[in-house]
């Protein structure tokens, strides 16, 4: 009779001992499942970053979201365009400078030939050029006399006269879409220090703030730290960046980004190019491939002009050799805050005969806002 109450203690002390080990099994798994979920979760990455089977080995696509982080990096939200240029328009300070003293000397009691000459001379130094100012004086001079040189009047027919002289009639709006399924193609050129990579940057928020899904080509391949600068502009706002190695062929780079762009489906490519203009010949060669190498697979629908603002005559310049070079079809003009020549938007459309579609107004993030004549003239005015 003990020998039988042991042998069911023996077996309910291995019973119990058995259901222990089972249960702490059971507990320690769940602890593995991570690990294991981890490797999944780390795996399909390398895939995110587009292998793309046919790119050449030499291009790399970043995938700015960090892969190990499933909550996303906080992005940025870029301001809606629309509303920027009205909340840029103290930046306009410098410029209207201009308006303010225009309007001083029209309101005059006398509006003499030196009056009229001042009126010239502002209109020189605020860079509108010879010829438009002596357009707008000759019109404000015939319109006054006519209708009167009564002060209201005067803001009034100034603020035609200027408004006319932007020219309210040209197609503003930045080229962004393709034909069909095929992406819009931004290539943005201009002189080294203009602010191309800043533009771009601030393209891809206009574009992200419009829901567009977008492309960078970092294909200025002269410096290794121009493809930084623009993957820093990608990142914040979830936009990847195709860039090739230092010193590498910037039409190659510009090639395998709008191939991406076609492959992916993507709304639009835009692509920063290197500023440095040492001939002509040089330029024209490289600019050239690009846009060439580019039009292999889809057209360029917007060649970009980044001009600084703060360059006068010699910018104009170096804008007409770039606009011989590629077939320019719109103007961004940066550095326009703080800058005392906004009438610099009149003189290079009249002597590149395209618009000026964008305005860089400070260092911001969304400090890039579409051109609108009304609105400008509004603000040197105000
Ligand atoms: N104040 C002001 N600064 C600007 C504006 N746009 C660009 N910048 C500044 O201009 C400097 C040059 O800009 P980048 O974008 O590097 O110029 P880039 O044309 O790409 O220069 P390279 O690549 O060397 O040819 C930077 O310090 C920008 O912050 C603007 O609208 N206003
Ligand atoms: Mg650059």
């Amino acid at each position: 009779m003990q020998e039988w109450i042991y042998l069911v203690i023996g077996i309910a002390v291995v019973g119990v001992l058995a259901i222990a080990g089972f249960v702490t099994t059971r507990v320690r798994r769940p602890g593995r499942l991570p690990e294991k979920a981890s490797t999944d979760v780390i795996t399909p990455a390398p895939s995110t970053t587009v292998e793309a089977p046919t790119a050449p080995p030499t291009v790399e696509v970043e995938t700015p979201e960090a892969p190990a982080e499933p909550a996303a990096p906080t992005l940025e939200t870029p301001e809606k365009p629309a509303s920027r240029l009205v909340r840029l328009r103290q930046r306009l300070a410098g410029s209207n400078a201009l308006g303010r003293g225009l309007l001083g000397l029209l309101s005059r009691d006398q509006l003499d030939e030196d009056t009229w000459e001042a009126i010239e001379d502002l209109l020189i130094g605020a860079d509108i050029g010879v010829a438009p100012t002596q357009e707008l004086v000759e019109n404000l001079r015939t319109r006054l006399r006519v209708e009167g040189g009564q002060a209201a009047d005067a803001r009034a027919v100034l603020r035609e006269e200027l408004i006319n002289l932007v020219d309210p009639t040209m197609d503003r709006a930045l080229k962004v879409s393709g034909e069909g399924d095929a992406p819009g193609v931004v290539l943005v050129v201009g002189v080294n220090g203009t602010g191309k990579t800043t533009t771009v940057g601030k393209i891809a928020r206009i574009l992200v703030a419009d829901e567009r899904t977008t492309l960078l080509a970092a294909a200025d391949t002269f410096r290794a730290a121009a493809a930084d600068q623009l993957s820093t502009w990608g990142e914040r706002v979830g936009v990847e960046v195709v860039r090739g190695p230092e010193g590498g062929d910037p039409a190659s780079v510009a090639f395998d980004a709008v191939k991406e762009g076609i492959d992916r489906g993507v709304d639009t490519v835009v692509v920063d190019t290197a500023g440095r203009l040492q001939n002509k010949q040089g330029l024209m060669d490289e600019l050239g491939k690009v846009k060439r190498v580019i039009e292999k697979q889809t057209p360029v629908t917007e060649v970009l002009l980044v001009l600084d603002a703060t360059t006068g005559q010699n910018g104009l310049i170096q804008a007409k050799v770039f606009s011989e070079v590629v077939d320019v079809t719109g103007i961004a003009l940066t550095k326009l805050d703080g800058s005392a020549k906004g009438g610099i938007v009149v003189a290079v459309q009249r002597q590149l005969g395209v618009p000026v579609k964008l305005v860089g107004l400070g260092e911001g993030p969304d400090d890039l806002a579409p051109f609108d004549p009304a609105a400008f003239v509004d603000a040197l005015l105000s």
